[in-house]
């Protein structure tokens, strides 16, 4: 650090320096993000609440009770009798407290999980020392019933689920996983980090049906930071059952309140206040539109590299799974668009808010006429 602070413009200009080598979504060249720029409330409301801790709740009952509500209207959302959560960081950190309350719920140490589940869980494993077992999908990315079947024994922790997978947008069948985990009694883990803003909407809007099972699921991940248009960061963990939570309670005796039961200490109030913001300015009215719109134009999409004659997966929701020859996406690349790719090497596409129809229409004109060059 130097001795002597400097002027706020000099330091401003070096900020400005480093945003402007910064990728933004607005200039619609970010092809492969599960990220997006946040809602314009949301920015007002997190600059109000950034030097509130969830930590240390007793201080911010008003913030606390905001968190309650976020958490409340998310298990509303996607028709989960909860009885308590909380706001973390993120999905990764969602999914290891889940499994670290089921780890020690049942005393267990193996995990049944899909191929597509997302690397977080290879953290929680490694972290939790929990034994990782991968089941495999069928055509169309969803964990084989039967095998988890087969695969579930007196040694098993949890199962996860996932409803919206990172790479291919597939949902696993949530009531056929319940069934499973009521009859085996094992907690079911769903991961719905993408997909909790998405698929209860897709459901209304007659692309999809998604529903929860009343009974079987005991946690939850649903991240605003993702398809909620909230701040980074903003995941949502929720509990079925609030006995659960007993078995990552830590006790804090010199804070406001006795015990905490995140992975985090400190944790970020305005986090939780601009996902509520959020939540009340749209209403379920405003994110269907947000939906309806991403899912228009990852069809658009769709149809758009089918006409150019590239194999692709009908899309499950906004996200969009293609063959493209490594030379096209590499001169893609170079034109400055920001592609992923599946571990399976296909070219993937999140359409979010920033990928308007106008991106999706520069994005295929740009495509027809590499293809037209011959990559
Ligand atoms: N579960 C699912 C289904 C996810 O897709 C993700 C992240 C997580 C859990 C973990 O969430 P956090 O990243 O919030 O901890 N999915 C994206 C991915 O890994 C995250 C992402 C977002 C990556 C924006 C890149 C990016 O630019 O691909």
């Amino acid at each position: 650090m130097d001795e002597k602070g400097l002027e706020r413009d000099e330091v401003l200009r070096i900020l400005m320096d480093a945003r402007r080598r910064d990728e933004r979504y607005g200039g619609g060249r970010i092809l492969g993000s599960m990220c997006t720029e946040p809602h314009w409330f949301a920015r007002e409301v997190f600059s109000m609440f950034m030097d509130v801790n969830l930590g240390d709740a007793g201080l911010f009952p008003g913030t606390k009770a905001l968190e309650r509500e976020v958490v409340s209207a998310l298990a509303s959302l996607l028709g989960f009798k909860y009885a308590s959560g909380f706001v973390v960081t993120g999905g990764s950190e969602a999914n290891i407290t889940a499994l670290w309350a089921a780890r020690n719920a049942t005393g267990k140490r193996k995990v049944l999980l899909p191929e597509t589940a997302h690397f977080s869980f290879d953290k929680a494993c490694d972290i939790l020392g929990l034994e990782k077992e991968v089941v495999g999908v069928d055509e169309e990315k969803r964990i084989r019933l039967e095998e988890v079947e087969r695969r579930v024994d007196e040694e098993t922790c949890a199962i996860i689920a996932v409803a919206g997978s990172t790479e291919y947008g597939s949902v696993d069948d949530l009531h056929g996983l319940a069934r499973i985990a009521r009859e085996r009694e094992t907690w079911l883990h769903v991961d719905a980090a993408f997909g909790g803003f998405v698929l209860p909407f897709l459901s209304e809007l007659g692309y999809t049906s998604f529903s929860l099972p009343e009974e079987g699921v005991s946690t939850i991940t649903i991240d605003p930071h993702k398809m909620g248009l909230a701040p980074i960061p903003c995941a949502c963990l929720l509990f079925k059952d609030a006995e659960a939570l007993r078995s990552v309670e830590t006790p804090t005796p010199y804070l406001t309140e006795k015990t905490q039961h995140t992975l985090s200490g400190t944790r970020c109030g305005a986090a939780a206040a601009a996902a509520y913001a959020v939540l009340k300015l749209l209403g379920r009215e405003g994110y269907r539109e947000v939906v309806r719109v991403c899912m228009e134009n990852t069809l658009a999409l769709y149809q758009g590299v089918l006409e150019l004659g590239f194999k692709a997966r009908r899309p499950v929701l906004n996200i969009l799974v293609f063959e493209l020859p490594k030379e096209l996406y590499r001169a893609l690349t170079l034109k400055g668009w920001r592609l992923s790719r599946t571990r399976m090497g296909e070219t993937r596409i999140v359409v979010m808010p920033h990928v308007t129809a106008k991106v999706v229409e520069d994005f295929l004109s740009d495509l027809a006429a590499l293809q037209g060059e011959g990559g």
